[in-house]
């Protein structure tokens, strides 16, 4: 019996009800077309391409997932803030640093929005942006390589939820504090909580041609949660929005101390007056420690330390700030693509405010204020709004937008979407998700030129949407076609970790640009072996270096002897293949951390620490030819102060032979 009824269609607008239920008694969604229609609508035959790249944040995995659309196919798991010992990241030598932070090496974070490079308010696919979480971190992967480039630790913040935001030429990217903490941090008591908290905004430049990230400003603000932002666009650039919630300063019990007002605000934040603020020489310099690493052309991650930020007061800079009350407890805010309109989420809210940015400036104008907080001017609501929402459903998070002039708003109470038109407010229709969406992503939905086409809702809950696999079951992911009056479901597909936001760009925007291997030639690691009569071993005390390359189908050395437990032997592995797609792999038996996966012309180092004598196999790990299996070799280790000679086999080497080449000093 199949769970999708051909032929269904739900003609009137209802809400959450609007589950189907099959025979089975398992709700399947509206099927707006066929079941065949709608399979012929994200089938990609073999051989052919997806149309879109789509890049979901991992969640607790701190990595990012890349899809393809309309397929759902996983094509990539990138790793960024976790370690990954699949190919080695944050295990190798090389990247190892990219983990540094102020409180040491930190192997993992909460990944949650990912956020592609923009020029002129369009994705432009050259960067991916993702904030980490739990560890004040702002990643940068480059979208030649897939590879994570940059990671930027950020100071005097706590739980960088509201991050890494664009503006539209990547002037700056954002990370707003969850929880505001004291800053600098010090000893307090947790009640002086209205006090000694702050919440602090960071903006951070983005250098146009290297992607390099560099703090540029903080700006201190109310003890609120700072929760989401975007960026202005068209009329509104130069403009930041953030949402914040616990408005009422509650440092214990928020689902209840924190949802006492009915409104909290949106700080709309003047950039570009910020930066003539700084040019006035406004704002302190401020003892900060953070971290700041840089994978450098040659490969090797390097971490440099900040020591101070420069933090702005928003009484110290006039028109910075504005606070625009929005009900209740604001989750999510978005600019629709024109830049005039900001819609925010309240997710006790039974309405969905649409303020009106040309309204915010007049009402600035006029200075038309109800009041400030912490010397920041507090907006009239109504003299801001535009429009609300009624009864749209339970829940509002997040908001997404069409190249048509509609919305379509996450809610994850009713665990549906509803689609409306932004300029007057007016709901066009529902589809229920399944279940309890959390953000949803329209191809370029958050800039200014969303390409329509696909929706995809990212949700919290599965429970019956796939085979059970134990207590946790697959995320789901599920692609609405949108190009029509109503959302259709099209497909379910699982995801790995728990995507929070995504981003989505057409696949000709990057699908020539793929560097398909790295040149041998400019490899500049100081331990990289370019051919094989330069391979050796090097002991220096209790540290041996093996200078090791590896092509189809061999590693050169093969045979080690002289090792001896306790020995750090640090494998540097060269792959001197310069085809597309040969990486080779490194294993070695009782090794305690990862593999090594080397791409073409690049050079990984593990340090294997041998902790008993014997005779030890590593081998190749990435099916790599028809001789892969082959592709071996043995390292003899021998007791701490043995006179077993080191040697090794290979065009300089010389094991077995009668005298040995290299000996330990
Ligand atoms: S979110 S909980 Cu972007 Cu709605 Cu992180
Ligand atoms: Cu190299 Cu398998």
């Amino acid at each position: 019996m199949t769970s999708m009824r051909s032929g269904f269609r739900i003609a009137g607008a209802a809400a959450a009800a609007v589950a189907l239920l099959t025979s089975c008694g398992r709700p399947s969604g509206r099927i707006g077309d066929t079941a065949a229609e709608a399979a012929l609508k994200v089938y990609v035959p073999p051989g052919q391409y997806d149309e879109f790249y789509a890049f979901l944040s991992g969640g607790f995995d701190g990595q990012v997932g890349v899809y393809g659309l309309p397929s759902g196919r996983l094509l990539r798991h990138v790793p960024v803030f976790s370690q990954n010992p699949e190919n080695g990241w944050g295990y190798t030598e090389q990247t190892k640093p990219m983990m540094n932070t102020s409180f040491g090496f930190v192997p993992w974070d909460d990944a949650h929005h990912p956020q592609l490079s923009q020029t002129d308010g369009v994705p432009d696919g050259r960067w991916l942006f993702i904030n980490g979480n739990n560890t004040p971190r702002i990643a940068r992967l480059d979208l030649t390589r897939f590879e994570t480039e940059e990671i930027l630790e950020i100071p005097n913040s706590a739980g960088n939820h509201a991050s890494p935001f664009v503006t539209p030429d990547n002037e700056y990217v954002v990370a707003a504090t969850r929880f505001s903490v004291p800053t600098p941090q010090r000893d307090v008591p947790i009640a002086d909580y209205k006090k000694d908290f702050a919440g602090l905004l960071t903006f951070a430049r983005v250098d146009s041609a290297t992607g390099h990230m560099a703090i540029a400003f903080q700006i201190r603000m109310p003890g609120f949660d700072y929760d989401l932002s975007h960026a202005g666009k068209g009329p509104s650039n130069g403009w930041s929005f953030f949402t914040s919630y616990n408005s009422e300063q509650a440092h214990t019990l928020l689902e209840v101390n924190a949802s006492q007002n009915d409104k909290d605000y949106i700080a709309a934040v003047n950039w570009k007056q910020a930066e003539q603020c700084v040019a006035a020489g406004k704002g302190r310099m401020e003892p900060a420690r953070y971290a700041h690493n840089v994978m450098g052309d040659d490969g090797i991650a390097r971490t440099e330390w900040g020591t101070s930020v420069r933090v702005i007061q928003p009484a110290d800079c006039a028109g910075l700030v504005y606070f625009l009350p929005t009900p209740k407890s604001p989750h999510g805010v978005d600019v629709d693509p024109t830049g005039e309109y900001i819609v925010s989420g309240g997710k006790l809210a039974t309405v969905i405010p649409v303020h009106s940015f040309s309204k915010m400036l007049a009402a600035i104008q006029a200075r038309s204020f109800a009041g400030e907080v912490a010397g920041i001017p507090v907006l009239k609501y109504e003299s801001i709004l535009n429009c609300e929402v009624q009864n749209p459903g339970l829940g509002p998070l997040h908001d997404e937008f069409d190249d048509k002039g509609n919305a379509y708003t996450s809610m994850f109470i009713s665990s549906e979407i509803v689609k409306w038109r932004v300029k007057d407010c007016q709901v066009l229709d529902h589809a229920p998700v399944f279940y309890s969406i959390g953000h949803l992503m329209v191809p370029g939905g958050d800039s200014r030129k969303p390409y329509g086409k696909y929706m995809l809702a990212l949700n919290k809950i599965t429970k019956d949407r796939y085979l059970p696999t134990g207590p946790e079951l697959a995320q789901s992911a599920q692609l609405f076609d949108i190009s029509g009056d109503r959302m259709k479901l099209l497909l379910d597909f699982p995801t790995i970790g728990e995507p929070h936001y995504a981003q989505a760009l057409p696949a000709s925007v990057i699908k020539d640009r793929q560097q398909k291997i790295y040149t041998l030639e400019k490899n500049a690691d100081p331990f990289a072996t370019k051919a094989e009569k330069d391979t050796r071993v090097v002991r220096k005390g209790g540290r041996v270096d093996v200078y090791m390359t590896a092509i189809r189908s061999h590693f050169v050395p093969d045979n080690i002897e002289g090792l001896q437990v306790g020995d750090s032997v640090y494998f540097h592995v060269t792959n001197l293949e310069q085809d597309w797609d040969v990486p080779h792999g490194f294993a070695a038996m009782g090794a305690t951390n990862a593999e090594l996966l080397i791409m073409p012309g690049q050079t990984r180092t593990l340090v294997w620490v041998p902790v008993r004598v014997g005779v030890y196999p590593f081998y190749c790990t990435d099916f790599c030819s028809a001789l892969h299996q082959e592709m071996q070799g043995y390292a003899r280790v021998s007791e701490r102060g043995s006179p077993v000679p080191l040697a090794w086999n290979g065009p300089s080497g010389s094991l077995g032979k009668a005298k040995p080449v290299a000996m330990s000093h």
